[in-house]
């Protein structure tokens, strides 16, 4: 590891920060939708809002020195016409002067899921207005924050929430509508080139890359048919965010299988230009688990059997039907309390691919276990999150020694946080939140071992 390496926690404005109606922040999707659906939600989350310096200090003392965290749109602007909110602007003055003070190297996202619930009024990421507002709001972001920030994400996981919000209807705005996904995936990618050209126009210090959720991809044999699955299998987790936002190309078989079953007309050649003349500086990967796939068997129902010895359905990804099966599960492998699997191989495997692939730095910006954890205890003992951590960084040290070009490391989360639609059970911290009493910061077991690591910049990793 060099000394510049990064090495952080990361965090997301709606998953923290609380404080959802103060100062003037309007509501985001996340606002509207959970509270509509009467569901736990985000409004008080960490209380970051008042508590970042607490926050903030705890990283610096666990020897860390940088923190990955995003911007809330719907707090730094307020409306359609895109006036800015002058308060939204110095709470993350505040954030950015706090890091200086504590030696802490920001890593910041533009946008981590939060869209302002006007514009998801007016359609949302269906609506190609929205690419233009959001470079409108990248660079007020940019304006406002340009001394302070070098290092810029466009967006986290583009596939992550399109998906969610579009195809598997668990997200805002809940629909399950395969037409609807593609151009919303595409108006997202469309969105990141217009955010990194305003960056490149406006000649701002520093380096903006995206984020994404990296599942790298296997095949559960090595038939012609199996790397045929792989490859479509690949596109759809993978590709079409990459090659597109590191090579301003989305993949050409992906766009002619996608044809003929779906309308792409709304994919233009001026959208095209801007997105092979805007590529990214970096990629950022957030790295849980991969992929494993089997050939399309045409109405068969696949029953597998996971370690728990429960039974779950096996369902194509209905996007690119007929062309490839997700195995939901290889009984021969662990999985957390939330059916991922643990596959640090795969985090190796991956960045030499990418690496040799893209030829670009790469950052873990996520990667982390979540777990329900007793909290009112002094000390919360996670040596499944150190056995997770450690495996993980040794991975990342194996691809390194292969060449990979990784620059920094973020574990997810830097604390507790409210987790999508799992709500605060679901705990990723280095640092409890008892969400019970005061919502109190307890340092947990592995962020002494991650201290401790970062100090021997990674020579007590288990090999
Ligand atoms: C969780 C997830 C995290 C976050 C993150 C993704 O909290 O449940 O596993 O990965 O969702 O916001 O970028």
């Amino acid at each position: 590891m060099n000394h510049d390496f990064l090495w952080g926690g990361a965090t997301a404005s709606y998953q923290c920060e609380g404080a959802w109606k103060e100062d003037d922040k309007v509501k985001s999707m996340w606002d509207h939708y959970l509270h509509e659906e009467n569901l736990e939600n985000g409004d008080i989350a960490s209380d970051h809002y008042h508590r970042y310096e607490e926050d903030i200090r705890m990283m610096a003392e666990g020897g860390q020195n940088s923190y990955r965290f995003s911007l809330s749109w719907p707090r730094i602007i307020k409306n359609k016409e895109g006036d800015v909110n002058e308060k939204g602007i110095e709470f993350y003055h505040k954030i950015l002067d706090t890091c200086k003070k504590y030696g802490i190297e920001p890593f910041v996202t533009i946008y981590h899921w939060d869209l302002p619930q006007y514009w998801e009024e007016t359609g949302g990421w269906l609506n190609e207005e929205v690419c233009y507002a959001y470079q409108h709001y990248a660079k007020v972001c940019f304006d406002n924050f340009k001394d302070k920030i070098t290092h810029w994400v466009t967006f986290n996981e583009p596939k992550w929430f399109i998906c969610s919000g579009y195809l598997i209807g668990n997200y805002p705005p809940a629909h399950q509508n395969p037409q609807e996904t593609i151009k919303a995936a595409f108006h997202v990618m469309y969105a990141n080139a217009l955010g990194v050209k305003a960056f490149r126009e406006g000649n701002y210090p520093g380096n903006i890359g995206i984020v994404h959720s990296f599942t790298p991809v296997n095949g559960i044999d090595d038939t012609v048919e199996t790397k045929i699955a792989m490859r479509y299998a690949d596109n759809y987790c993978n590709n079409w965010i990459l090659d597109t936002a590191a090579k301003g190309e989305i993949p050409i078989d992906l766009l002619t299988a996608l044809s003929k079953i779906y309308d792409i007309s709304f994919i233009k050649p001026k959208h095209l230009k801007t997105i092979k003349e805007n590529t990214v500086d970096f990629l950022g990967l957030n790295y849980y688990s991969r992929t494993l796939v089997k050939p399309y068997t045409e109405g068969e129902t696949v029953l597998i059997v996971n370690h728990k010895g429960k039974e779950s359905k096996g369902e194509s990804k209905v996007i690119l039907k007929g062309w490839f099966e997700q195995v939901l599960h290889d009984p021969n492998m662990t999985y957390t309390e939330w059916d991922t699997e643990i596959y640090p191989k795969g985090l190796q495997e991956g960045l030499i691919e990418v690496y040799q692939r893209y030829h670009l730095p790469i950052y873990i910006t996520e990667n982390g276990v979540g777990v329900q954890e007793d909290v009112s205890v002094d000390q919360v003992q996670d040596d499944y999150r150190i056995a997770f951590m450690n495996d993980h960084i040794n991975a990342i040290m194996n691809a390194m020694d292969e060449g990979v070009d990784v620059k920094g490391y973020y574990a997810w989360s830097s604390f507790d946080l409210y987790s999508w639609k799992n709500g605060c059970k679901k705990r990723y911290g280095l640092v409890a939140v008892d969400f019970e009493d005061n919502l109190k910061r307890k340092p947990k077991k592995s962020y002494y071992w991650y201290k401790e690591m970062i100090q021997n910049n990674g020579k007590t990793i288990k090999r």
